[in-house]
This record gives C-alpha cells, sequence and structure tokens, in this order.
C-alpha cells in the first residue's frame, strides 16, 4: 500500500518553527520520535514565555498596578483560550502542573468526599500509573474497590467486560482516552454514555489525545477531563483539569492556601468561586501563557490536519514494521483505531539496547515499561520499544527509523546473538 501525503500540509514550514529540529545528535540530525514523552516547542511559544516575563511579569489576581493587571489579563486569556480548544467554559478549567496533578486533585478532592466503603471505581488494564495510584491510594483511605476491564489480544477495551463491570453500579469510571503503550483510540463517548446510564462519573485522562486529535468534551459528555501542557507544545509545569461546573462547586478544595480563598477567619474559611477555588497559591502564570500560545500554534495548523498527518506516519510505520518476522508490534493493527505511536519489539533483543543503538544514528524513541507496568505484565514483557510522532515528523523520518533497525541486527544478529 503506498501512503498518501496529503499536499496541502506543509511539514517542511512546521519543522522551521522548531529550533531544536536543526540539532544534530554527534554527526546525524535529530530524528525525534518520542513525542508520546513530551514534545518539542516551536519558536511562538518560546518567544511568548519570554515575552511575558520580559514584558508583563506581575503576580495575578491581587494587584492594582499595570502589570499586574496585565498578567491577570494573560493568565485569565490563556485559560479561555485552553477551555475553548476542548469545547469548554473557562470556569471549568483548573490549571494543573499537568494530568497526573489533575487526577489526583479529582481522587483527592472528589474523591475523599464521595467515595465511601464497598463503592466500586472502574479502570482499565491500559491506564498510565496515573490513572491507577491516585485511586489505589483513595481507595485505601475509603475503602472503595477498585475493578480494572482488561484489553483483547488486538489491545482494544474488551466492550463485554465493561458492561458487566458496569452491572456493579460503580461510583467512577476512570479511563484513558488514548493508551501511550498500545495507541488505542477508546470509544470514551460511548463509554461514558454508559457509565451515565449506570449512575457513574466519569474521569477520562486525555494525556495523549489533546495533543494529537479533536477533542470536545461536551461531545464526550464526562465529567472530568485531565491533560498535560508539555506534549502539546507549551512548557513543561502546565497542564489542565476541565470538570463540569456544578462538581468544581460542589467539591471541596484540594490544597487549601493564598488566593483559594473568600475569606479567612480564626476557625474558619470559605472559598474562592471555581476555578480559583481549585488553584491554590501562586499559580504558573507563564507556562498557562505560553500554554495559550501553543494552543493558538495547534488551532493554525488545524487538529483534523494534525490527525491526518499522524495516521499517514502511523500507517507507513505499522506497513514497514508488520513485514518484519522478528519484530512483534502491540496494539491495533488498523491505523485508524489509534494515535500517533507505535510500541513493539525486537523478539530477541532488549528494548533498552535497541533504543541506544537507534540513538547512535539519531533516532530518539523511548524503550521501558511507559509507567503502565500492568499492560507489561499483560503483554508478558518487562518493556518495549516506542515510536511516538507528531505534526512535524515527515514520512521520511519514519523510513529512516525502520532501515536503522538494520542496525541493531548488526549488533545482536537477527535472532539475538552478538
Ligand atoms: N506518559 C509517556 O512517555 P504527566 O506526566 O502528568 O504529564 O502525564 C502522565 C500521563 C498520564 N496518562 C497518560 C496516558 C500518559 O501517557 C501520561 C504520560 C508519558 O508515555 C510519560 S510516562
Amino acid at each position: 500500500m503506498t501512503v498518501d501525503i496529503n499536499t496541502t500540509y506543509d511539514v517542511q514550514a512546521i519543522r522551521a518553527d522548531f529550533p531544536i529540529l536543526q540539532r544534530r545528535i554527534g554527526s546525524y540530525p535529530l530524528i525525534y520520535l518520542d513525542n508520546a514523552a513530551t514534545s518539542q516547542k516551536p519558536r511562538q511559544v518560546i518567544d511568548a514565555l519570554v515575552h511575558y516575563y520580559e514584558f508583563s511579569n506581575a503576580n495575578v489576581h491581587r494587584g492594582l498596578h499595570t502589570l499586574a493587571e496585565e498578567a491577570t489579563e494573560a493568565y485569565e486569556t490563556a485559560r479561555a483560550k485552553v477551555a475553548r480548544f476542548i469545547g469548554a467554559e473557562p470556569e471549568s478549567l483548573v490549571f494543573t502542573r499537568n494530568t497526573t496533578e489533575a487526577i489526583n486533585l479529582v481522587a483527592y478532592a472528589w474523591g475523599l468526599a464521595n467515595l465511601r466503603e464497598g463503592d466500586v471505581v472502574v479502570l482499565s488494564e491500559m491506564e498510565h500509573h496515573s490513572n491507577i495510584v491516585p485511586w489505589q491510594l483513595v481507595a485505601r483511605l475509603t475503602g472503595a474497590k477498585l475493578h480494572y476491564v482488561p484489553f483483547t489480544s488486538d489491545g482494544e477495551l474488551d466492550s463485554d467486560a465493561l458492561e458487566q463491570t458496569l452491572r456493579l453500579e460503580p461510583k467512577l469510571v476512570a479511563i484513558t482516552h488514548v493508551s501511550n503503550v498500545l495507541g488505542t483510540v477508546n470509544p470514551v463517548e460511548e463509554i461514558t454514555r454508559k457509565a451515565h446510564e449506570a449512575g457513574a462519573r466519569v474521569l477520562v485522562d486525555g494525556a495523549q489525545a489533546v495533543p494529537h486529535k479533536p477533542v470536545d468534551v461536551r461531545r464526550i459528555g464526562c465529567d472530568f477531563y485531565a491533560f498535560s501542557g508539555h506534549k502539546m507544545l507549551a512548557p513543561t509545569g502546565i497542564g489542565a483539569l476541565y470538570a463540569r461546573r456544578e462538581l468544581l462547586e460542589q467539591m471541596p478544595p484540594f490544597m487549601g492556601g493564598g488566593s483559594m480563598i473568600r475569606k479567612v477567619t480564626h476557625a474558619s474559611s470559605t472559598w474562592a468561586d471555581v476555578p480559583t477555588k481549585l488553584e491554590a497559591g501562586t499559580p504558573n502564570i507563564a507556562d498557562a501563557v505560553a500554554l495559550g500560545a501553543a494552543v493558538d500554534y495547534l488551532q493554525a495548523v488545524g487538529m483534523e490536519a494534525i490527525q491526518q498527518h499522524e495516521r499517514q506516519l502511523t500507517e507507513e510505520a505499522l506497513r514497514l514494521l508488520d513485514g518484519e518476522e522478528d519484530i512483534e508490534i502491540y496494539g491495533p493493527r488498523n491505523a485508524s483505531r489509534r494515535c500517533g505511536l507505535v510500541s513493539f519489539n525486537f523478539k530477541h533483543v532488549h528494548p533498552h539496547d535497541a533504543a541506544q543503538i537507534l540513538d547512535q544514528r539519531g533516532i530518539a524513541i523511548r524503550a521501558g515499561h511507559h509507567c503502565c507496568q500492568i499492560i507489561m505484565r499483560k503483554l508478558d514483557v518487562t518493556a518495549t520499544a516506542r515510536a511516538s510522532f507528531y505534526l512535524y515528523n515527515t514520512i521520511e523520518e519514519v523510513r529512516t527509523f525502520w532501515k536503522a533497525l538494520d542496525d541493531v541486527r548488526k549488533v545482536f544478529g537477527k535472532h539475538g546473538g552478538r
């Protein structure tokens, strides 16, 4: 099958915006295929960050001077942009450090207030540790029970098992939108509908979805949606939680401190309006502003176009890897069922060794358990190699990556012997 590259998508113009893509690793040009771990940043985002510090830096929501007003305006404008990007109202968007903090916020603020002994929380076996460990911690505090929905040998969520688990009338279903190992795109709209019919709240981990495909939380209908800025062109240290406004209003604060209060007396305090109630202390203003610039950039390229571009890269990677008898691929074989990443293993070479050899050719992939030890156990491996794509990767890079796998064979032999 030949790959039809969309001629209107100007990948070279996009690449020119990313200074780091000019780098060489030794004598090779960098081929960055570790985008699921974190994305690179375009000049526009770096400039927004520098401009904020050089021009408007001040604390927000407090000062009466010009800089404080400008900083507040920049921070709240960023919130409105990020909210609109996922189809939400600004009042429903809480800035957090990342997906992990957003899920912990729900676990501790909503979970502690709403979960009781014996209540059921449904997770899937394809969750990242960020959507497992907080629920284990809160289950220990509340006596709630965790149930895991398995995935099939093709890397798809087992929908029959999900239906059975929903008969347990869970309080919460917490599920990833896109698996960072299998690449699977879960049908979160349908899952949300069924979970709501069963009386559960729904949290979606959107860490690997928001950067790569159009996301509309109102269409999904979920109660909570978490994601990270650093995987979508923004700096590290900024992420967001979307929650339905009435839930945010009902939830007690996650942390106490400055900004989140209305009135403090010796004995007690009352809270600011949402979302400020859930943003204690001085927030990460500069990185929120840069996340706003990242959203501008992604929208200018177009999320549909990015999704389509990544699908072509994924199809090509799957096509090339599928022909290799010494390689095992994990997750759905159909690129339309995935987002832009492919996890794989040489049958006889440890993925860390493969990643190190590719690095000597300037190719950055990730090898490890990807914070998904439950998936690893189920696949009966300790680790996988993973190539993950983004808007600036090219089909030539995918082919160079595939050809470089021969370097691994040269070192380890076709069957793994040195
Ligand atoms: N996955 C990866 O290489 P943070 O660290 O909070 O920004 O994101 C956590 C997280 C949550 N859910 C999913 C589905 C994720 O993929 C991640 C981050 C990275 O796959 C780092 S382990």
